[in-house]
């Protein structure tokens, strides 16, 4: 599958089951336990922030006075014995999370290798991702590749070509950075007005990761690269896909961009390059070469077929725009969105992710009335450069139809549009680098849908 057939030109009709294949916590579709946990959960957050929040006082009050009087009988759990230690073996999620999964969307294209799955951004919390559900862009299938007979080569415009094994990358001196990876291609149906319904379909090209790695400059100083001619280079993945990216020297030298072997704390997994993969922070997902095997130095771009062919984006007036690096700022609301249910009115904290390719996020803003009014949001610490930020907002839902909005700023002042400030310079051919404004519908009863105002 190419990306830009990632658009099947049919709006996906969500089987029957969807609501809970699509990874929602039960939480939503269960009733009025899974309700409580809800608030439960939304008050533990909420008091962790900084000011009391006067929109809890306001809200319903959970628990009810007096609460649960089965506390006072003691569960199984608390007199018998427990499970012995899981010390051999890796550790497992609760069965009782089976739900929390990677998914591929219905409406897509779909072959066995060049596909997509999605991150259940709905379900998680903080800014990392964890492996086991970081989204997935293969171009043709992964492979878990033996890391003694790996080998990355370094060539064009050095003195030395060199050839290394990944012990000899290994112990090279090696930094840990936090960083968001986005595909170019997320939130691209919703280019053409086609709603997918969740926050996994529409957002969940993206993941974020502590990458342990060796910065690629180093390795082009050991191959003794002509810094002062060279322009770019050329990564080159280790899979059937072909797959070549041309790099400005620019994000190199800085120093970001690392030859990566860990993601968040062990070695990276084979769905997302084991057991080496290029980091370019800020960055459209498909120059984070996996299974890198080669960089060639040189002075111009390469124009290879990812980048002369695909990730272009069409203009108005028939232009192309090509080499578009950088993924610039965006947010989404995680929760309530789409594919939830409010069960009740009453209080809730909004929250949701916001990030850029050109740093830090300065500042999100939340409306709960599609874009009349906003409210700043609280940002979670840490705020890292180009890696996802948590934002937190206390609202009271009264019940009435809602449309809530998230608009981040970067520390560049770049603030993101709406989609018709959007449109207006990009037209509506593009697939590519959609950054527009998500509009989430909380309807009466509750249900919440993907829209789209202007
Ligand atoms: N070798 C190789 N590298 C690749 C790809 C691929 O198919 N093969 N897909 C690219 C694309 S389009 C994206 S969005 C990211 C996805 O990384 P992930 O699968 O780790 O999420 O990897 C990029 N690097
Ligand atoms: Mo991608």
């Amino acid at each position: 599958m190419k990306e830009n057939s990632i658009m099947s030109g049919k709006v996906q009709k969500a089987p029957e089951n969807f609501l809970t294949q699509s990874g929602i916590r039960e939480v939503f579709a269960e009733g009025k336990k899974g309700r409580r946990d809800f608030i439960r959960n939304a008050f533990a957050a909420a008091a962790a922030g900084v000011a009391a929040p006067v929109a809890m006082a306001q809200g319903n009050p959970v628990p009810t006075e007096g609460g649960d009087p089965n506390i006072l009988n003691l569960p199984e759990h608390a007199t018998g014995l427990g499970q012995g230690v899981a010390s051999e073996g890796y550790g497992k999620p609760s069965k009782f999370e089976t739900n929390l999964q990677r998914r591929q969307s219905p409406g897509l294209t779909q072959t066995a290798q060049a596909s997509v799955s999605f991150a259940p951004l709905q379900s998680l919390f903080g800014i990392i991702t964890p492996s086991g559900l970081h989204f997935e862009r293969h171009h043709q299938g992964w492979w878990d590749i033996d890391p003694s007979k790996h080998r990355f080569m370094i060539n064009g415009m050095v003195k030395r070509n060199m050839v290394f094994t990944m012990d000899e990358i290994m112990r090279l001196p090696s930094v840990s950075r936090f960083h968001f990876i986005e595909c170019g291609a997320n939130t691209a149906v919703d280019w053409g007005n086609v709603a997918v319904p969740t926050v996994q379909y529409t957002h969940g090209m993206l993941s974020c990761s502590e990458f342990t790695g060796v910065p690629l400059i180093t390795l082009l100083e050991l191959a003794g690269a002509d810094l002062k001619n060279a322009k770019f280079i050329l990564a080159e993945g280790g899979d059937g896909s072909s797959m070549t990216r041309t790099i400005p020297m620019s994000l190199i030298t800085s120093g970001e961009v690392l030859v990566a072997y860990g993601q968040n704390g062990e070695m990276l997994r084979p769905e997302n390059g084991y057991p080496l993969r290029l980091v370019v922070p800020g960055v459209q997902g498909v120059s984070w070469v996996k299974y890198l095997r080669r960089i060639e130095v040189g002075d111009k771009p390469y124009a290879a077929k990812d980048e002369a062919i695909h990730y272009m984006d069409l203009q108005p007036g028939g232009l192309h725009r090509q080499y578009t690096n950088i993924q610039e700022v965006k947010s989404v609301v995680t929760t309530p969105s789409g594919g939830q249910v409010l069960l009740d009115k009453g209080f809730y904290n909004i929250t949701g992710l916001a990030w850029s390719g050109k740093g830090k996020v300065k500042r999100v803003d939340v409306s709960v009335d599609g874009g009349r009014n906003w409210r700043q949001a609280r940002l979670e610490t840490p705020v890292l450069s180009k890696a996802l930020t948590r934002f937190n907002l206390d609202w009271v839902w009264d019940g009435k139809p809602a449309i809530l909005q998230s608009r981040a700023q970067d520390e560049t002042g770049h603030v993101q549009p709406t989609y018709q400030q959007l449109r207006g310079v990009r037209g509506t051919r593009s697939i590519y680098h959609n950054n527009a404004i998500q509009s989430w519908l909380v309807q009466e009863n509750g249900e919440v849908k993907n829209v789209q105002v202007s």
